[in-house]
């Protein structure tokens, strides 16, 4: 969805657009906002990713496959600014699909670099009753935001549009560790249609948690890293996992402190090498 000037001075889309941002996740299990973090705010987080990323390879290696790594991101700023964690685009969306109640459970990063390989076709969850026959409305939504423009070239993410209707017994296939017992996603997805995700730096991609998706490799000489958010109901979770230094938490907006209010508060932020997964 391609912004207005106005829609990203006053971060607000008119009721039409804002239902469409609605139907795109329902129905395709995505929707892309272009452009929606301010130039200035993505240069910040982008100058403090690199070295911290760099740092982080040298201490732990790359994890998610061949010259690919997940990373935690510390819960500090400039990864911290609103526009990132809460922005005011995305908060009506996830609050209606979510419920108003929701919460944050993960602030990390996906980095394909050069010389990335294709990731096996998976969705971010295991399912929550792995033998339902039914599809489940929306639970968790992805939020990801490049950091650099996606081209074809530097290993856009690619998804399976619909996959996130399945019944939760045909579609999940986390990633790594669990076979789906009840389909090859992998064979799957050869035969259905998918879409590469090319958007400009500091867009912003909403998607369904469930929506078949994988890394491509990445054939430029330069990183293509993605912010990941996890926002979900306020029953699901990961069980409290990001440490927040109380002073930094009663800074925070009064919508960004409930969206953190389940997790580990009074703590010191946590580097990325200081998680264990
Ligand atoms: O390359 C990407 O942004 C997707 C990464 C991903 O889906 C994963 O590592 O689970």
């Amino acid at each position: 969805m391609k912004l207005s000037a106005e829609e990203r001075a006053t971060c607000r889309l008119q009721p039409d657009r804002y239902a469409s941002a609605l139907e795109q996740i329902r129905t395709n299990g995505y929707v892309v906002l272009e452009q929606a973090l301010a130039a200035a705010t993505l240069e910040r987080v982008r100058t403090s990713f690199e070295p911290l990323f760099a740092d982080y390879i040298a201490r732990k290696g790359y994890n998610t496959g061949t010259n690919r790594a997940q990373m935690h991101l510390p819960f500090a700023a400039p990864f911290i600014d609103e526009a990132v964690i809460a922005h005011p685009l995305v908060i009506p969306i996830v609050d209606k699909l979510l419920g108003s109640d929701c919460r944050c459970v993960y602030l990390a990063s996906d980095t394909p670099m050069p010389g990335s390989d294709y990731q096996r076709v998976h969705s971010d969850n295991d399912p929550l009753f792995a033998d339902l026959s039914v599809a489940l409305p929306a639970y968790c939504l992805v939020v990801n935001i490049p950091l650099v423009d996606t081209t074809e070239e530097n290993g856009p993410l690619e998804v399976w549009p619909g996959t996130h209707l399945l019944p939760d017994r045909e579609n999940h296939n986390a990633i790594y560790d669990t076979v789906n017992p009840h389909i090859d996603i992998n064979r799957a997805a050869q035969s259905l249609p998918s879409v590469r995700v090319l958007m400009p730096a500091g867009s912003i991609v909403i998607r369904d948690v469930r929506m078949w998706h994988r890394g491509t490799p990445n054939r430029s000489n330069a990183a293509r890293t993605n912010v990941a958010l996890i926002y979900s109901r306020s029953w699901f979770g990961y069980g409290s996992r990001i440490s927040i230094p109380q002073m930094t938490y009663d800074g925070l907006s009064a919508k960004a402190r409930q969206l953190f209010r389940y997790e580990k508060l009074g703590q010191p932020a946590m580097m990325p090498w200081e998680w264990s997964k």
